[in-house]
């Protein structure tokens, strides 16, 4: 099937692609010519991922889904959460939100925190939603120099013995344990089951 992924963020297009192989082709917003600048007002998750999905659903009509992934650190009460992209400001500063939440951690013993990700799926008119949860902890100096934005300071407990970050991980790695991995995965299997995408015969 066609699918526009409505995100501005390359890294999440690069993981979603590898997640949906050939099955799915995958289009970005800069493929059907969207350069705005989606708005994302929603407090929480999954009413940020339907606003990105029926943005573009609703002016492009075409099959899409969006993502929204927040950092929900435990000893913090959930944040940065749904606020994960601007916790150091407006400047979506990826480097200065680890700064920041190195320095939030500093006196914390609790590292405990999860990545979550609500993906808004809109086909025929209809929001559809899947979560993924990936669980681990935040180490307390930046580790690896693979993937983007938190994943060097994030072990996931599938890792925890070997303490890897994200960003020691390679894409198939992260891809088969992580937030992202996991809701996608949920999106794939449903579309091959829904009836809307069926040859009836
Ligand atoms: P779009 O809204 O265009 O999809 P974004 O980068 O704003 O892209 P989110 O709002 O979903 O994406 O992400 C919130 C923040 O969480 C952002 O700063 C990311 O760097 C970070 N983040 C998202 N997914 C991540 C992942 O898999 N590993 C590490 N950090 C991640």
């Amino acid at each position: 099937m066609r699918l526009v992924f409505a995100t501005n963020n390359q890294h999440k297009l690069d993981e979603v692609r590898h997640i949906l192989g050939s099955e799915h082709e995958v289009l970005s917003l800069n493929d059907i010519g969207c350069h705005e600048d989606i708005p994302e007002t929603a407090d929480t998750l999954q009413g940020n991922s339907a606003q990105k999905a029926l943005f573009v659903w609703e002016r492009y009509g075409v099959p899409c889904f969006a993502d929204d992934t927040g950092l929900e650190v435990e000893a913090l009460g959930g944040a940065p959460g749904v606020y994960s992209a601007r916790y150091a400001g407006e400047g979506h500063d990826s480097a200065a939100n680890r700064r920041k939440l190195l320095q939030q951690m500093q006196a914390e013993n609790n590292r405990r925190a999860q990545f979550r990700t609500v993906v808004t799926l809109v086909v025929d008119n209809k929001p559809y939603f899947f979560e993924g949860i990936v669980k681990g902890r935040i180490i307390t100096h930046e580790q690896g120099d693979g993937g983007f934005g938190y994943d060097s300071l994030f072990v996931p407990d599938e890792y925890s013995e070997e303490e890897k970050t994200f960003a020691q991980l390679t894409q198939e790695q992260k891809n088969t344990i992580s937030h992202r991995g996991r809701a996608i995965s949920k999106m794939a299997q449903w579309l091959q089951t829904a009836t809307f995408c069926r040859v009836h015969r």
